[in-house]
């Protein structure tokens, strides 16, 4: 059972559609590592990113500017959005190359003009569980996200909990994930 706030779609693109996608935005993508400074000690961020969209989006403590949708999503968005009954205009990729790439908990509010709506999370590659557990902690809700399917989360979900993508020893393999948001004015 996923929490409340949060709806899973498995299969939400075909077989098919989610090889090409995955194919596509693993050659096509500017990928970037960023690499964080704590204590005077250089940090890698656990994954890489990518923003596209239309407004710039501040993030990881960058302000990422706008960028053109590359073909394989702008023709997604119109799907997206009738499944989710709301506009997006920008997505958050993260590439995780292998179970040591990870997310840690966090929500995605942090960007007030996002207040608009909800975030649709399309999953494409090696499956992985995300973490879902109230704010300020609790016990945790393991949501497993396979190959194209396409996760909901409701504005109140990322009011009121919090989600991760721990590391795993299991051996996995490329994982691709496309978090498409609203971005307002700022
Ligand atoms: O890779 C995932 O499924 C998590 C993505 C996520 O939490 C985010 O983009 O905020």
């Amino acid at each position: 059972m996923t929490p409340p706030g949060y709806a899973l779609t498995p299969g939400f693109l075909s077989e098919a559609e989610a090889d090409a996608l995955l194919a596509s935005l693993l050659y096509e993508t500017p990928w970037e590592r960023h690499v964080f400074r704590l204590y005077g000690r250089a940090l890698p961020m656990p994954r890489q990113i990518a923003w596209v969209g239309e407004r710039p989006y501040a993030y990881s403590g960058l302000v990422h500017p706008p960028a053109p949708w590359p073909p394989s999503l702008a023709a997604l968005l119109p799907r997206l959005q009738a499944a989710c009954g709301q506009p997006f205009n920008g997505a958050l990729l993260n590439r995780y190359d292998g179970g040591q790439d990870s997310m840690g908990w966090h929500t995605d509010d942090d960007h007030a003009p996002l207040a608009l709506g909800g975030l649709a999370s399309l999953s494409l590659g090696a499956t992985r569980r995300l973490l879902v557990r109230p704010r300020g902690g609790g016990p945790s809700t393991p949501i497993e996200l396979p190959h194209g399917s396409l996760l909901w989360m409701s504005p109140e979900s990322q009011q009121h909990t919090q989600h991760a993508l721990p590391k795993t020893a299991r051996p996995v393999g490329v994982r691709v994930n496309v978090t498409w948001r609203w971005v307002g004015e700022g």
